[in-house]
């Protein structure tokens, strides 16, 4: 049996990057790995929406709308654990513990503190703490894999050595997590700068495909976006990462491989007008089921409920476990 975790921040809308980097896995692969709804866990991770600046109206719609397209997506609740993180007090509560567990430096070490932090003035603790609750979201189920885009790779990590620490003091309590990352599109690039991540919680749209935009909005984006100076279609991260970007986008819709795709284009613009209808087309389902949902939040609020009980009864004797072995009484 192999127990997968993972999450989505409510921290604006969903983009392309979040769905092919991390989403599009739990959908097709990670949820029907295993007959038991215990063994694929996916959290709506709304305290980690706290960690910079937020607005409580705005968090709580977004925690809705991204429970809302993660069914829309394709997680089904017969097959796999859907749930809200702060309905789980576990998760804050092995957090602390973990505090004790981590150290000051290698947090710091962190890159996505290092880059969030440096836009603000003021930063908040919690965003320096961030990776410890994302350890114990994955600790406290005793997680085999976490299926992530690129970005998250390094937090994954610290939840192993945190993991390997905490066990080799107190004595075998946690399972030790491996990272799961998908072999194209691992980290979609924003369309305007080619050298940025696309991220929900970017100032500027344009270079972002929300899962929600309409088909003439993502043709729009998509046709604008940078690309770099030369006329021949090559695959070259390196050199051309606007159109490496774009390819990479092509593939992870359409199950090809970026470098096999290139060959057979001659112009940019042929490229971006097939990324565009092949992202309009992967986006349609989802979209339509999205509406549908909508239009019974009744059917959202009980899966929520049961997801929670479900992932409570998973958490506690772990948390349990891990409060005993580190002294308290
Ligand atoms: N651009 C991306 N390409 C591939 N994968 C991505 N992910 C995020 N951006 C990309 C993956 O999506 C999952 C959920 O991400 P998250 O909500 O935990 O937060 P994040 O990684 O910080 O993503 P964002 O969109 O950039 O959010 P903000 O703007 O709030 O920081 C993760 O598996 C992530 O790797």
């Amino acid at each position: 049996m192999t127990r997968i975790f993972s999450g989505v921040t409510p921290s604006g809308h969903l983009t392309l990057g979040n769905y092919l980097g991390a989403i599009q896995r739990w959908v097709s692969v990670d949820q029907h790995q295993s007959p038991h709804q215990e063994d694929a866990l996916f959290s709506i991770v709304d305290l980690h929406a706290l960690t910079v600046e937020h607005e409580p109206a705005r968090l709580r719609r977004l925690t809705r709308q991204t429970a809302t397209l993660l069914l829309a997506a394709g997680l089904d609740p017969k097959v796999c654990t859907v749930f809200v993180q702060s309905h789980v007090d576990e998760h804050t509560r092995l957090s602390y513990v973990l505090e004790c567990t981590a150290t000051d430096g290698e947090l710091r070490r962190m890159i996505q503190y290092r880059e969030k932090s440096a836009k603000q003035q003021s930063v908040r603790v919690s965003l320096l703490t961030y990776p410890v609750l994302m350890a114990a979201d994955i600790l406290a189920y005793r997680t085999d894999e976490v299926p992530v885009g690129d970005d998250q790779a390094q937090h994954v990590e610290l939840s192993r050595d945190l993991a390997v620490r905490f066990n080799q003091r107190y004595g075998h309590t946690f399972t030790v997590p491996r990272a799961v990352v998908p072999p194209v599109a691992a980290r979609v690039m924003d369309l305007q700068e080619p050298a940025s991540k696309m991220s929900k919680s970017a100032s500027a749209t344009t270079g972002i495909i929300s899962l929600l935009d309409e088909p003439a909005v993502i043709r729009k984006k998509v046709m604008r976006a940078v690309t770099d100076s030369g006329s021949d279609v090559e695959y070259d991260r390196v050199e051309r990462p606007g159109l490496a970007n774009l390819l990479e986008i092509l593939a992870a819709c359409t199950g090809g491989e970026p470098a096999e795709l290139a060959a057979g284009y001659d112009s940019y613009g042929a490229v971006k007008k097939d990324v565009a209808e092949a992202v309009v087309e992967l986006l349609r389902p989802l979209q339509e089921r999205h509406a549908a949902l909508c239009a019974d939040p009744g059917f959202l609020d009980a899966v929520l409920r049961d997801g929670a009980e479900r992932a409570r009864a998973l958490a506690r004797p772990t948390v349990d476990a891990a409060y005993r072995a580190i002294g308290l009484l």
